[in-house]
């Protein structure tokens, strides 16, 4: 297994389109294994092939309280979301650091295919389903600030790219 780079916004990368997984064969398995090490390392909840810079629509999710229920979910579609919405705070592994409140359905039904290629459907709520709907959002590259007002997200921005410098300058 191997720790993946996770690429930080604003890396226009990010914004790349998925396409869908053909085969879930032993290099999707890898990129999995590799996918789900990454996000326990980073203490994420989930993730996204596009953050990795992988372009194929595959999603690792865990919002167990042990970090011991993973979740993967290739070529995911939402088939139906609740009208009702909430307000839920938000934090993104390619924006570390950032978190802001963002509005989603607050129940969806998502049929994939799971890391052995069975066809699976999943009725989520709650923090699983804000992240379902984060994650697939990474696939259509959107990243969680462009749902904020431009003042905003040119503010966060500019944080991550001084960040970025101050990195790259004491390296
Ligand atoms: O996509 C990602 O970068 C992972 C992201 C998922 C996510 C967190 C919170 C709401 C929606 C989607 C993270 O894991 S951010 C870090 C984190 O662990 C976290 C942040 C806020 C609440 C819970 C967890
Ligand atoms: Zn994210």
């Amino acid at each position: 297994m191997a720790l993946l780079p996770i690429l930080q916004y604003p890396d226009p990368r990010l914004h790349t389109l998925a396409r869908p997984v053909k085969e879930v064969d032993a290099r999707i398995k890898t990129l999995i294994a590799d996918m789900l090490e990454t996000m326990y390392d980073a203490i994420g909840i989930g993730l996204a092939a596009t953050q990795v810079n992988a372009h194929e629509r595959l999603i690792v999710i865990d919002v167990s309280e042990q970090h011991d229920d993973p979740l993967v979910l290739i070529n995911p579609e939402i088939t139906w979301a609740s009208a009702e919405k909430v307000m839920n705070e938000e934090g993104c592994l390619s924006v570390p650091g950032i978190y802001d409140g963002v509005e989603r359905s607050t129940q969806v039904k998502v049929t994939a295919l799971d890391g052995n290629g069975q066809s699976r459907t999943i009725e989520a709520e709650g923090l699983l389903a804000v992240c379902i709907q984060h994650e697939m959002d990474h696939l259509l590259g959107k990243v969680f600030v462009e749902y904020l007002s431009p003042l905003k997200r040119n503010r966060i921005k500019t944080k991550m790219l001084k960040s970025r410098r101050d990195t790259e300058k004491s390296n």
